[in-house]
């Protein structure tokens, strides 16, 4: 019983491992860029976002609001986005 506690153990860690390395993954995936909001879709949503994040948090970093890809949070990556979503 001690031995199949410990496979289990072992399958639960294994798993928790997995799950966090995806999601630390997934976060860097540059499908994403532009998903403002995190819901897995670029559309007008992300722009209020973005405008409002520019509002309240100019030039603080976040990797999916970067749209242009230059470090750094701003008008410019709101421009972007605005254009991207108008050519569809
Ligand atoms: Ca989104
Ligand atoms: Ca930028």
């Amino acid at each position: 019983m001690k031995k199949i506690k410990t496979v289990v153990a072992g399958l639960v860690a294994a798993t928790v491992i997995f799950a966090c390395s995806v999601t630390c993954f997934a976060d860097a995936n540059p499908w994403r860029i532009g998903d403002c909001n995190g819901d897995g879709y670029v559309n007008v949503a992300d722009l209020v976002t973005l405008k409002t994040y520019l509002k309240n948090n100019y030039g603080k970093y976040r990797s999916t609001m970067d749209v242009n890809g230059d470090g750094r949070v701003d008008d410019l990556d709101y421009d972007m986005l605005y254009r991207m979503l108008l050519r569809g």
